[in-house]
């Protein structure tokens, strides 16, 4: 039991490969990088691949400034494979856009927020509670303790028929 719970914690906080503007585009000109982002919620640990065709297209990560300004200028840092994985390591906002000229001013370009994994629901943070958490409490110890506490006046009165 104690194995299929913390195979469950861990499903829970497994790491997403995301491919940017995928099913329906990819890194292109044609993908709304805005409503993309809108459909994922991004947390640290996950991944974003960057998959197009390096003759037609680069991908440039920037400042907000880079990004509000279509600049690749000042990068962090840029990449050219036709198949760029990018860490989204930390929680925080990242910016990308195509280096090439015009592709960003017609919309290439995409901000990614990366948000904190949900918080531990509130039985689980609450100090008050006890020392192992109720998800990673074994079912028959509960049961058991609600069996005897079923069982007690019960038998108590059922003794004499028995
Ligand atoms: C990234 O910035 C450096 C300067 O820091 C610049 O030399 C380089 O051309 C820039 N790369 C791109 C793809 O714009
Ligand atoms: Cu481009």
């Amino acid at each position: 039991m104690a194995a299929l719970v913390v195979a469950a914690v861990m499903e829970a906080a497994a790491a997403a490969t995301y491919t940017v503007g995928a099913p329906d585009g990819l890194w292109d000109m044609q993908t709304d990088y805005t409503q993309w982002v809108k459909t994922k919620t991004f947390h640290p640990g996950d991944k974003i691949t960057f998959t197009y065709s390096p003759e037609l297209h680069d991908v440039v990560e920037v400042t907000e400034a880079g990004y509000g300004a279509c600049s690749s200028a000042n990068n962090i840092s840029a990449f050219r494979t036709g198949n760029d994985v990018v860490a989204l390591a930390a929680v925080g906002t990242r910016y990308f856009l195509c280096g090439l000229t015009g592709h960003c001013d017609s919309g290439m370009k995409i901000r990614v927020h990366v948000v904190a994994a949900a918080a531990p629901g509130p039985d689980a943070a609450a100090p008050t509670s006890a020392a192992a958490p109720p998800s990673a409490r074994c079912w028959w110890a509960v049961a058991s303790a609600e069996i005897a506490a079923l069982l007690l006046p019960r038998a108590t009165v059922a003794r004499p028929l028995w």
